[in-house]
């Protein structure tokens, strides 16, 4: 049987669904797909796969592609039948869980996907950066909301979960760690956490070799 196959970069939100792999001891391979903004061919191999043209996307023995890192964690806990990242049905934590997979997923990612490139969604170069501010400033005020969230000493309070290495992962991006230090304090300080967790040593080495 082939392995499950994860189409990825170091660093990028292919990050989310490795270390939960590499969490739960599955095999993969890790296919590496290139920087998706400056190599039109990355985005074209990788496009065969997930039209969006997005990471991760996870492809599974039988040729099924998975995309959206909220739908592999879902997916990754039902296989493995385990509860450790995932909050099962009777946990008093799930809807916790599952309102701020989302709320990242869905709102925060999102600032990503429209900032990173401002050029893809603005024709006129001359709006392009206040459009890039603009989407900025909006996701400060969504980590400043996802902060103010987290309980510690994990996001959900005294329960690890696949948030927590959601935080870890995202806090290494914009608005960059300083800012994540004065204003999202509990979020710096799960990342810190989740970075020091033996068990995802190496997915933190391979990512984010710099501190
Ligand atoms: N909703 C997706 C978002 C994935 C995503 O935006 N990944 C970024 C890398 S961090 C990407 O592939 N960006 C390329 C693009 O947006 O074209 C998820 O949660 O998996």
């Amino acid at each position: 049987m082939h392995k499950l196959k994860l189409f990825g970069e170091p660093g990028w939100g292919s990050t989310l669904a490795e270390a939960q792999l590499v969490w739960y001891g599955i095999p993969f391979d890790f296919q590496r797909v290139g920087d998706l903004f400056s190599e039109k061919s990355a985005r074209r191999e990788l496009e065969a796969f997930n039209p969006l043209g997005q990471i991760p996307t996870l492809v599974l023995p039988d040729g099924t592609v998975m995309t959206e890192s909220a739908a592999i964690t879902l997916w990754l806990a039902d296989q493995v039948g385990s509860v450790e990242l995932v909050p099962g049905p009777d946990e008093a934590e799930r809807p916790r869980f599952l309102r701020w997979l989302l709320y990242i997923t869905s709102n925060i990612y999102p600032t990503y996907t429209y900032a990173d490139d401002p050029s893809r969604f603005v024709p006129d170069e001359g709006a392009r950066r206040g459009f890039a501010d603009a989407v900025h400033a909006y996701a400060r005020k969504l980590y400043t909301i996802l902060n103010a969230e987290a309980a510690g000493p994990w996001f959900l309070g005294s329960r690890f979960s696949a948030l927590d290495i959601y935080v870890c992962t995202l806090t290494h991006w914009k608005p960059g760690r300083p800012w994540f230090e004065a204003n999202a304090p509990r979020l710096a300080a799960i990342a810190d956490g989740t970075k020091a967790l033996a068990r995802l040593s190496e997915v933190w080495a391979r990512n984010f070799p710099k501190p």
